[in-house]
C-alpha cells in the first residue's frame, strides 16, 4: 500500500468493506477511486479498486434482473373467472383446504407447515353457470400480496376456529383488506367440527369443517355477495348455454349483448326471456334482467 495516502482514504476504504448493501459498496468505492491520487505509485491500487467496482456493479445488475424476473409477475392475478373471490387468513387457517373443498379436487397444496402457499394461487371451476375464480392470498399481508385483492369481487376472511379471539382477528383482517375490496364474507374453519361459541352460521359468518361442508350453500352465499346476475343465452330453437354471461345487477338486454359482441346490438330485433316461475316474455333492449334468466336472441 503506498504510504502517501491521506488518513481519510483509509477510513473510507474501511467503510467500503463494512458496507452492508451492494448499492452502498458501489457508491463508496466510486468515491474512494475519486479520492485516490493518480500517479505511477498508485497505478496498481487503482486497477485493483476498479476491478472490485466492476465486480460489485455486475453483482448488483444480476440481483436487479433476478428481482425483476421474480417479483413482477409473482403477485399478479390474471382475472379469468366471471367472479373472482380472494381468500385471506392467517397462515395455516386452511385457505388451501377451503379452496380445494369448494373446487372438489385437491388442486392446491395443503400442509401443516406454515407459509406453504407463498404466491397467489388461482383455482377456476364452473358452478351453476358461473365461472368461479378462487384466489389464495399468501399470508404475508404485504401491500404486494394484499394488492391482488383489487381484482376481486369478494374477499373471504377465513379464520381458524381453534385459535384465539375470533372477533378481534376478523376485525384485524377486515381492516387490512377493506381498502382493496369492500365485499367481505367471514368464514370460520371449525376444523374437526368443534363447537364455536358466538359464531353460528348466519348472515355475517359461515362455519365450515370437514364434517359439515355445505359446498352449494357457501358458493351461493359468495355469489349473492358479489352483487351480480347470471344470464344464460340460447339461439332460437337451440340449446341453453352451459356457462352464463355474468353482469352487474340491474343490467339490461343491451348490456348482455354488449358483453357478447358490439355487433349484436346493431342486428338485434327482439328477445324472449324465460324467467324462472313465470311466462316467456318478448322484450326489447331496455328490459332489465334477473339472475338465472334465459335470453333467446332474435337478430336480423
Ligand atoms: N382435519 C382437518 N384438517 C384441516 C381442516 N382444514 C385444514 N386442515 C389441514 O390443516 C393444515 C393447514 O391447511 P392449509 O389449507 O394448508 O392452510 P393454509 O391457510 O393454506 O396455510 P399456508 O398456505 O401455509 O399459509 C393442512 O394440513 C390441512 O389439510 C379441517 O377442517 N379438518
Ligand atoms: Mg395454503
Amino acid at each position: 500500500m503506498p504510504a502517501n495516502l491521506p488518513r481519510e482514504w483509509y477510513l473510507l476504504e474501511e467503510k467500503v468493506r463494512e458496507a452492508k448493501s451492494l448499492q452502498e459498496k458501489v457508491s463508496l468505492l466510486e468515491k474512494l477511486i475519486g479520492m485516490t491520487p493518480k500517479h505511477k505509485g498508485t497505478e496498481n491500487l487503482l486497477a485493483e479498486l476498479r476491478k472490485r467496482l466492476s465486480k460489485y456493479r455486475r453483482e448488483l445488475e444480476r440481483k436487479k434482473k433476478v428481482g425483476r424476473a421474480t417479483s413482477e409477475p409473482k403477485f399478479k392475478v390474471e382475472k379469468c373467472g366471471s367472479v373472482v373471490v380472494g381468500v385471506v387468513g392467517f397462515t395455516n387457517c386452511g385457505k388451501s383446504w377451503f379452496i380445494n373443498k369448494l373446487c372438489g379436487r385437491k388442486v392446491l397444496e395443503e400442509s401443516p407447515r406454515e407459509f406453504t402457499t407463498t404466491l397467489p394461487k388461482s383455482v377456476v371451476f364452473l358452478h351453476e353457470g358461473i365461472r368461479f375464480q378462487l384466489v389464495e392470498i399468501p399470508s404475508f399481508f404485504t401491500p404486494e400480496a394484499l394488492g391482488c385483492l383489487t381484482v376481486c369481487d369478494l374477499v373471504v376472511i377465513l379464520l381458524d376456529g381453534r385459535k384465539g379471539n375470533l372477533a378481534s382477528q376478523a376485525a384485524e383482517l377486515r381492516r387490512m383488506v377493506e381498502r382493496y375490496c369492500s365485499n367481505v364474507l367471514v368464514v370460520v374453519n371449525a376444523f374437526d367440527g368443534r363447537e364455536i361459541k358466538g359464531c353460528e352460521n348466519g348472515s355475517a359468518v359461515l362455519k365450515v369443517s370437514s364434517e359439515e361442508f355445505e359446498r352449494e350453500l357457501i358458493l351461493e352465499r359468495m355469489w349473492k355477495l358479489c352483487g351480480k346476475i347470471r344470464v344464460f343465452t340460447k339461439p332460437p330453437g337451440g340449446r341453453v348455454s352451459e356457462e352464463a354471461i355474468v353482469v352487474e345487477k340491474g343490467s339490461t338486454v343491451k348490456d348482455v349483448l354488449e358483453e357478447l359482441s358490439e355487433r349484436m346490438v346493431e342486428t338485434f330485433r327482439f328477445a324472449r326471456v324465460y324467467t324462472k316461475g313465470s311466462m316467456v316474455k318478448r322484450v326489447g333492449l331496455d328490459y332489465e334482467l334477473e339472475d338465472r334468466d334465459i335470453l333467446e336472441i332474435h337478430a336480423r
